[in-house]
C-alpha cells in the first residue's frame, strides 16, 4: 500500500515475511518493520546522517529482536524476576498492526500501531491482559516516538518500559553525552550508585540507569550532533557493550560497539497506573 501527498510518501512492503514501512518527508527518511514495531532508520535530510545504528549482523528474520534501531521494551525493562521470562518484555518480538496512518498538512506522517491483533500476544510469556500498549510515531523534521500504556483492569498495575534507542556515532571514544546529572545505578558494578561523570565520555563497557528526568541530551559528535528529548520517564539508560561483550553477541560485529551508544528514555523504577489510567513515555530525536 502506498500513498503520496504534500511531498510525503508512505509505502508498505513485504520482504522475507517482514512487513516494512518506508516514509519519506521533505525533511527525513524513515523505515520500520511491524515485527516488534521496530524503527530501524531515521535520516535527517539536512545532513544525510542516519541517527540510528543497526548492527550489520542484526537478525531481520523475526527470530529475535533486531539489534539496533529502537526496540520497544514493555511491560518490563531489563531482566524479569522470573528467569523464564524474556528480557525487556514480550512485545519487541511480536507482530504489531498498523491501525492508522495520516499524512499531515505540515508534511509529517503519523502512525498508530498496536500488538493487540497479534496471534502470539495472549500466549506470550508474561502476558498481562490488564495492560494495553499503543505506539504513536510522527515522522517529520524530527522523530517523535510515543509509547502509551493503559490499565484496562480493575486494580492498580505497575509497569516499566524503555524506548531502547541505539544511536549511531562515528567513534565512541570521541563521543560525549551532555545533559545527564545526579546519580546512576551501575549494572557493571552490581547496580551500586555513582555520580554522573563530567565530561561524559566512554572508555569501557557502560551500562547505567541514570535516576534523572533530564529532558534533553546531546550526543556530541564531530559532524552532526544528535539531540534526544524525553518525557514521561523516570530514568535514562546509557549502554555500550564495548569489545568483549560485542564479541560474545552473534548479532553484533566485534568492533561495532565503536559506532553506537544506547540512550534510552525509560521507566525503570516502576510507574503505577490506576484502573483506566494511561501513561505516555516519549522520545523525540533530532
Ligand atoms: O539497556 C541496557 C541493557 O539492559 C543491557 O544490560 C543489555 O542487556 C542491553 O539492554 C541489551 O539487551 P538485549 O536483551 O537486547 O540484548
Amino acid at each position: 500500500m502506498s500513498n503520496t501527498k504534500d511531498s510525503c510518501s508512505f509505502n508498505q512492503t513485504t520482504d522475507k515475511d517482514q512487513q516494512w514501512i518506508d516514509i519519506e518527508t521533505p525533511y527525513s527518511h524513515f523505515k520500520m518493520t511491524l515485527f516488534g514495531a521496530h524503527i530501524t532508520q531515521f535520516i535527517n535530510k539536512a545532513d544525510g546522517k542516519d541517527r540510528l545504528f543497526v548492527s550489520k549482523n542484526a537478525r531481520l528474520d523475526g527470530s529475535k529482536s533486531i539489534r539496533g534501531g529502537i526496540p520497544i521494551c514493555w511491560p518490563w525493562f531489563g531482566d524479569h524476576t522470573d528467569p523464564d521470562m524474556p528480557a525487556h518484555g514480550y512485545v519487541r518480538t511480536l507482530q504489531w498492526t498498523l491501525t492508522k496512518h495520516t499524512i499531515n498538512t505540515d508534511s509529517s506522517v503519523t502512525l498508530w500501531l498496536s500488538p493487540e491483533s497479534s496471534k502470539e500476544l495472549t500466549t506470550a510469556k508474561g502476558y498481562n491482559p490488564e495492560l494495553a500498549v499503543e505506539l504513536v510515531i510522527t515522522v517529520g523534521e524530527q522523530l517523535v516516538v510515543e509509547l502509551i500504556t493503559t490499565n484496562n483492569g480493575t486494580k492498580a498495575q505497575v509497569y516499566t518500559a524503555a524506548l531502547h534507542s541505539y544511536f549511531a556515532v562515528n567513534d565512541i571514544k570521541q563521543t560525549e553525552l551532555m545533559g545527564l546529572y545526579g546519580e546512576y545505578k551501575d549494572k557493571c558494578q552490581g547496580f551500586t550508585l555513582h555520580d554522573t561523570p563530567m565530561p561524559y565520555t566512554f572508555s569501557a563497557e557502560t551500562d547505567r540507569v541514570h535516576l534523572c528526568t533530564t529532558e534533553k541530551i546531546m550526543i556530541e559528535e564531530s559532524d552532526a550532533d544528535t539531540f534526544v528529548y524525553s518525557s514521561g520517564h523516570d530514568s535514562i539508560v546509557v549502554w555500550n557493550p564495548w569489545q568483549e561483550k560485542s564479541e560474545s553477541m552473534a548479532d553484533m560485529e566485534d568492533t561495532s560497539y565503536q559506532h553506537m551508544v544506547c540512550v534510552e528514555t525509560a521507566v525503570t523504577q516502576g510507574h503505577t497506573l490506576a484502573p483506566g489510567e494511561s501513561h505516555h513515555l516519549t522520545q523525540i530525536i533530532k
